[in-house]
């Protein structure tokens, strides 16, 4: 977890914040958190224990109560599955901490804070990933899916509405462009070709959920890498975080958007594209721990979907960024003026490799269906 030292205004304001959740005497150390688009996040450390305070962006999430609502009951239903199989609760879930008043949010001045504990002996694996550890990934996405596979996806409220609604996001897409608000189109031609001409594509699986020929099911919706735990020390993989976006989904949405960032050869910003490739050999580890996880729960036309989760989730982010940027970079944090448009043109590299190589990652996914001894009418071909 990469972290940065504090500003002074930061601080002061932290303060009165870690005031309402421990004695500040006790407080060892305290610094902010780089990661992560949406909310502002601190690291805190006491000397037993660490911990995670964050600012809730109200921006993106309008109602911090119910969003920790939904929090409260999918990590209750994790933490008694983990404990049914045997595992380490505290090292198997996200755990809310509440403040010392028993709340779960705290408000004050109009912002909206909540606070975890930090798993210790943890840590993500965005930048030393290797195959084996992204097998883990794999896992924990897969026991994720499948240990919510029979929570009542209804009593979770949508905390973004159409979050992974890709015919949705690209009508308000479309929009931005034609408003062109901030006078930015003109710089970014043909990214905006590039996503026009993939609109066919937009509805393959929506269509399909709301035909129903794959399962609404309970899904986390940020599956990336920096959102998974694993062991310091063994690698293994521990839990999934960030549980904002957890809301009534597909797991072809968890499957695609861990692959997005996990499979790539560079950080999502990089902007020399030379550097940024797919990686088949981290598509094959990812899948094979995913699968393994969800084997009993996956449906054949979810199985035929995994390759159209990987581009469609690819190419909504590029198209999210493209859509921040021209819309005056309102949604996603940035450090630099073109920060939005340098993700997308990324992820738009992305998306080129993932067609040119449909044929080598179908094959890759077969080949690990047939390695894990799926049934034979579950194979691909
Ligand atoms: C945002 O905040 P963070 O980094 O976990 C975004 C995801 C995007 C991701 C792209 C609520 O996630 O949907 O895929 O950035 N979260 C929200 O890196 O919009
Ligand atoms: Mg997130």
């Amino acid at each position: 977890m990469e972290t940065r030292e504090l500003e002074p205004s930061e601080e002061t304001q932290l303060d009165f914040i870690i005031n309402e959740y421990f004695e500040p005497s006790k407080v060892t150390s305290k610094k902010r958190v780089s990661s992560g688009h949406i909310n502002k996040t601190y690291f805190i450390q006491l000397e037993g224990c660490s911990y995670i305070l964050q600012k809730i962006n109200t921006h993106v999430f309008p109602n911090p109560d119910r969003l920790m609502k939904n929090i409260e009951k999918v990590t209750d239903h994790i933490r008694m599955k983990a404990i049914y199989f045997g595992k380490n609760p505290e090292r198997s879930v996200l755990s809310i901490i509440k403040s010392k008043d028993g709340h779960c949010v705290t408000k004050r001045n109009n912002q909206y804070w909540r606070c975890f504990r930090f798993i210790d002996k943890a840590k993500t694996c965005t930048s030393e990933k290797t195959k084996e550890t992204f097998e883990e990934v794999g896992r924990v996405v897969g026991e994720f899916q499948s240990y919510l596979c029979e929570f009542h996806a209804a009593d979770l409220e949508d905390t973004i509405e159409h979050f992974h609604d890709t015919p949705h996001r690209y009508e308000h897409f479309k929009d931005v462009v034609r408003k062109d608000e901030f006078q930015r189109k003109d710089t970014c031609l043909e990214e905006i070709e590039f996503i026009n001409n993939h609109q066919h594509i937009y509805n393959l699986i929506t269509d399909k959920l709301d035909k129903g020929l794959i399962p609404l099911r309970v899904t986390h919706n940020d599956t990336k890498l920096s959102n998974v735990m694993v062991d310091e020390e063994t690698g293994k993989g521990l839990c999934l975080i960030d549980f904002d976006t957890v809301m009534k989904g597909s797991l072809l949405y968890d499957y695609g958007d861990a692959l997005r960032l996990g499979a790539s050869t560079a950080a999502e910003d990089e902007k020399d594209l030379s550097k940024v490739h797919i990686d088949l050999e981290m598509i094959e580890s990812f899948s094979r721990g995913f699968l393994k996880e969800v084997k009993s729960i996956i449906t054949k036309d979810e199985i035929e979907g995994l390759y159209n989760g990987y581009l469609i989730e690819t190419i909504e982010v590029a198209m999210r960024f493209l859509d921040d940027y021209l819309d005056g970079d309102r949604y996603f944090d940035i450090q630099y003026s073109n920060h939005n448009l340098i993700r997308s043109r990324n992820q738009i590299k992305l998306v080129k490799e993932i067609e040119a190589k449909e044929q080598e990652i179908k094959t890759i996914i077969n080949n690990v269906l047939i390695e894990l001894d799926f049934k034979k009418e579950f194979l691909l071909w």
